[in-house]
């Protein structure tokens, strides 16, 4: 079994698709292990964007991403991974097909709705980030 990190961002919380977001990872029969709401302070979120702090969006994205509480859930499953990534829908907002998160509900590249781990060495750092206590 494998474990991925979720976040739904704060334009998800904002928006009330905290429930309609959970629901799709419950219908593909993935597990919710652990979950929070929460605000993301700075430094959480800087490091958790550190591949991107050379882009002209850095600033943007950090200010996005602290500006108001976040649900962070730890998913199991099989091949969650990848599974979770493609059920996101691409970062680019004009590839985020329908059908997807992103492509159902985000209208800005930046705003997307929610984040996840790309990788199993990414998922294994995300979550001992925001789930620490674990
Ligand atoms: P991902 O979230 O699909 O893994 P990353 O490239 O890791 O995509 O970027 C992290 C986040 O940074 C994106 O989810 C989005 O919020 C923001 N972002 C990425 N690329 C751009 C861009 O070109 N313009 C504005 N924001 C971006
Ligand atoms: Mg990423």
């Amino acid at each position: 079994m494998e474990q991925t990190l979720v976040i739904i961002k704060p334009d998800g919380v904002e928006r009330k698709l905290i429930g309609r977001i959970i629901q799709r990872f419950e219908d593909k029969n993935l597990t919710i292990k652990e979950m929070y709401q929460g605000v993301i302070s700075k430094d959480v979120a800087e490091s958790h964007y550190a591949h991107l702090k050379d882009k002209s969006f850095f600033p943007e994205l950090i200010a996005y991403m602290t500006s108001g509480p976040v649900v962070c859930l730890l998913l199991e499953g099989n091949d969650v991974i990848a599974l979770v990534r493609q059920m996101l829908g691409a970062t680019n907002i004009l590839k985020a097909v329908p059908g997807t998160i992103r492509g159902d509900f985000a209208c800005s590249t930046t705003e997307n709705i929610v984040h996840a781990s790309d990788s199993p060495e990414n998922a294994a750092i995300e979550i001992r980030r925001f789930f620490s206590h674990l």
